[in-house]
């Protein structure tokens, strides 16, 4: 039988770990906070506190969606907002860094602090790295990787009795159901609904339903929208044009406070639409805002976006770029010389049907 890698990678952060009994750990989270961050937090916290080494998960962006402020509250997650005020702030001895290898710098101080270890699924070379790191391209969530911890620390079993419990609700079900339900929201939300999971990420999940809420699961997973966000829906709906597979939405303007249902609304038309990619754009303040979405491995969303909106060319004011599936692009209407709004709409529904149509 070979050794279990999960054993000897716990084996390896215990030992970290008790190195430093009784210092303080930061789980600075990067960006604002969202399920699969924050459960892969207080997954490490967990393992941390265990060892003595008493942990806080920190952030500076607000909890925005509102599945995730649920998720919060329902599931007690013990957060923590870094003032990045010298009295208010504890002095830790360690990072424990989860989902990004970065420090934020609005961390500021932090930055001096020793990384314990990295977690995370990201490409790319990291930012930072500690003395144990775990960083796996091959899974769809960090929360896959938290759970093989946890469960190498015999940690996922029902009479578990968890050292960071958080603050739930009067009437919540135990300390460990709430963090495998929150490991279970993780791995859904970064997969997109397991569109993109790979057989980790399944294995994960079903290690974490056996302990999970899952009524609780499904009312926080969701993935409820706002009124103000159906009826950006509708607008985009109301306004798609569709040449061959390729779908293309105007929603007209939108308060500041609604910029993200742009990206929402693309996400949906791709996923219920039998469309293989969407652009949804719209005016938010001075700026055309737009998403572009596909389910194709074979459409590049940064070149679709860099020839439509010909972005090799000396553009002021317009910019955008895409990875894997995603993209995005702003068009700044602040400069004098740039065209009126309708202009520009047409301007760039224009470029992106003749490029489609082209290919
Ligand atoms: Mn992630």
């Amino acid at each position: 039988m070979s050794p279990d890698p999960w054993a000897a990678a716990l084996r390896a952060l215990q030992g970290a770990l008790r190195s430093t009994a009784n210092a303080r750990m930061a789980i600075p989270l990067y960006g604002y906070p969202d399920p699969d961050s924050m459960a892969a937090a207080w997954a490490l916290a967990e393992i941390a506190e265990r060892e003595g080494v008493a942990a806080d998960i920190l952030h500076i962006d607000p909890v925005s969606h509102a599945e995730n402020r649920l998720m919060v509250r329902a599931l007690g997650i013990p957060l923590r907002r870094w003032t990045g005020n010298a009295e208010a702030d504890p002095k830790y001895a360690w990072l424990g860094v989860v989902d990004a290898a970065v420090l934020d710098p609005r961390y500021g101080s932090l930055a001096t602090v020793p990384c314990l270890c990295v977690w995370d699924h990201h490409g790319g070379d990291p930012a930072l790295t500690g003395k144990v790191n775990t960083i796996r391209t091959d899974v769809g969530s960090t929360c896959t990787l938290a759970v093989r911890y946890l469960d190498a620390a015999g940690i996922l079993s029902p009479g578990a009795d968890l050292h960071v419990r958080g603050r739930p609700p009067p009437g919540a079900a135990s300390a460990v159901s709430r963090l495998a339900t929150a490991l279970l929201v993780g791995i859904a939300t970064d997969t997109d609904d397991y569109l993109l999971a790979r057989s980790p990420d399944f294995l994960a999940s079903a290690r974490a339903a056996e302990l999970a809420d899952l009524p609780l699961f499904r009312r926080i997973h969701r993935r409820a929208y706002s009124p103000a966000a159906m009826e950006v829906f509708h607008r985009a709906l109301d306004s798609l044009v569709v040449r061959a597979a390729f779908g293309i939405a105007w929603v007209g303007t939108l308060p500041p406070i609604l910029r993200d249902s742009i990206p929402q609304a693309a996400d949906l038309l791709v996923s219920r639409l039998d469309l293989d990619a969407v652009v949804v754009f719209g005016l938010v303040g001075s700026t055309v805002d737009g998403s572009l979405r596909t389910l194709d491995p074979n459409v590049d969303p940064g070149a679709l976006i860099a020839h439509a909106l010909r972005l090799s060319e000396e553009r002021p004011g317009v910019s955008g770029g895409g990875r894997e599936g995603k993209g995005g692009f702003r068009w700044n209407l602040e400069d004098a010389s740039t065209p009126a709004v309708e202009a520009v709409r047409v301007q760039i529904e224009a470029g992106f049907l003749e490029y489609v149509a082209s290919g």
